[in-house]
C-alpha cells in the first residue's frame, strides 16, 4: 500500500470532490475538463498509482500494456465500467471499482422522465411551441399514450431496474421483467412482478421497454435486429444503460419505418455521435447521457470513489470492488 498515492483524475469533478482528494492524496487534475487523448491516458497510466477515470475513457488492453507496475487500482467515476478491459486489469492484478448505489434513484427518475416525455410527447410538444407553429388545442391533435395500465417490461433487475419498476408501480403500471436470475420473493411480492425466462417472449407482449441492464459482452446487441422485431407496433423503448445493448441501427430502421411507436434514449452506441436518422425522428426523445447528472449524484459518487481509494491506501479491501487485485 502507497500511502499517498499519486492520483491522476481523468475529467474535472466537482470542486469539493477534487479539494478533499487534494488533501488526502497526491493528485494530478484535469482543470479544463478535455477528454483525454490516446497519449494523455498512456502518460497517465504510465506515472499513477491509482487512475480516476469515467466513461469517456477507453481503458483497453493496449491502454494497460503501457502501465507502471504501480498502478494498483483503477477507480471508476461511475458505475457502469464497460470502457475497461477487465481481464486485462486481472492479468496485471489491477484492482478495479465503482460507484453503485448512489445514482440509482435518479437514474430510475430519468427512466420514468423518458417513458413519460415518449409516451405523451413532450418534447415533441415543446418544440411545437419554441418553433411558434401552435395553432391552437384541438380535440385530435398531439395525442400520445397513456401509461397508466400499460405493461412495462424491465430488462435488467437490478438496483436501477428495481427502483424503476417501483416508480412505475405508483404510475399504475403492472410490473414484468427479464434478468440472469430471479430477484427474491419479497422484491416480487412487493412489485407484484412477472418473471419472464425468455425475453423474446416478454418483448412481444409489453406496451414499453426499459433496458436497465449493464453492457458486457453477454449483452452487447441483446436487442439485436431479430429481437426487436418482437415488438408490437405501438410499444415504445427507452435505454437509461448503454447504448451497446440495442442494436440502434436496427432500431433506428424500425422508428423510420413505424414498426415501434417510439423511443426514449439517453445512451448511445457510439457516444457522442448520435446516428442522424434518429435525430430526424419526431417520435424519439433523446438525451445526452444524463441519467445519473445531478448536483448531488456527482457529489455523492466522488464520495465514493474516494472511500475506494482512500481504503485502498489504507491496506484495506475497498468497498466497490467489481474486480479484486493485489493489495
Ligand atoms: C455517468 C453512468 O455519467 O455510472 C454510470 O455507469 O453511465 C453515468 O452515471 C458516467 O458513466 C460516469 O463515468
Amino acid at each position: 500500500p502507497v500511502k499517498k498515492p499519486l492520483v491522476i483524475v481523468t475529467r474535472k469533478l466537482p470542486e469539493a470532490i477534487e479539494t478533499r482528494m487534494m488533501e488526502l492524496f497526491n493528485t494530478k487534475l484535469n482543470p479544463d475538463d478535455h477528454p483525454l487523448s490516446q497519449a494523455e491516458l498512456i502518460e497517465a497510466v504510465k506515472t499513477a498509482d491509482v487512475l480516476v477515470p469515467t466513461v469517456t475513457d477507453r481503458i483497453d488492453g493496449r491502454i494497460l500494456a503501457h502501465a507502471n507496475p504501480n498502478l494498483r487500482l483503477i477507480a471508476n467515476f461511475g458505475t457502469g465500467v464497460d470502457h475497461i478491459d477487465l481481464a486485462a486489469a486481472r492479468q496485471r492484478g489491477i484492482t478495479v471499482t465503482n460507484t453503485p448505489g448512489v445514482l440509482t434513484e435518479d437514474t430510475a427518475d430519468m427512466t420514468i422522465a423518458l417513458i413519460l416525455a415518449t409516451s405523451r410527447r413532450l418534447a415533441e410538444g415543446e418544440r411545437v411551441i419554441r418553433t411558434s407553429e401552435w395553432g391552437g388545442w384541438s380535440p385530435t391533435w398531439m395525442l400520445g399514450r397513456r401509461i397508466w395500465g400499460k405493461r412495462l417490461g424491465i430488462i435488467g433487475m437490478g438496483r436501477i431496474g428495481t427502483a424503476v419498476a417501483r416508480r412505475a408501480r405508483a404510475f399504475g403500471m403492472s410490473i414484468h421483467y427479464h434478468n440472469r436470475n430471479r430477484v427474491s420473493e419479497d422484491i416480487e411480492h412487493e412489485l407484484e412482478a412477472t418473471y419472464w425466462e425468455s425475453l423474446d417472449q416478454m418483448m412481444a407482449r409489453m406496451d414499453i421497454l426499459s433496458v436497465n441492464c449493464p453492457h458486457t459482452p453477454a449483452t452487447y446487441h441483446l436487442l439485436s435486429a431479430r429481437r426487436l422485431k418482437l415488438l408490437q407496433k405501438h410499444s415504445i423503448l427507452v435505454n437509461t444503460a448503454r447504448g451497446e445493448v440495442i442494436d440502434e441501427n436496427a432500431l433506428t430502421r424500425m422508428l423510420v419505418g413505424g414498426e415501434i411507436a417510439g423511443a426514449g434514449l439517453d445512451v448511445f452506441e457510439h457516444e457522442p455521435a448520435v446516428n442522424p436518422k434518429l435525430v430526424a425522428l419526431d417520435n424519439v426523445v433523446l438525451l445526452p447521457h444524463m441519467g445519473s447528472a445531478t448536483i448531488e449524484g456527482r457529489l455523492d459518487m466522488g464520495e465514493k470513489v474516494i472511500i475506494n481509494i482512500k481504503t485502498f491506501a489504507d491496506g484495506h479491501r475497498p468497498p466497490d470492488r467489481v474486480l479484486e487485485g493485489l493489495l
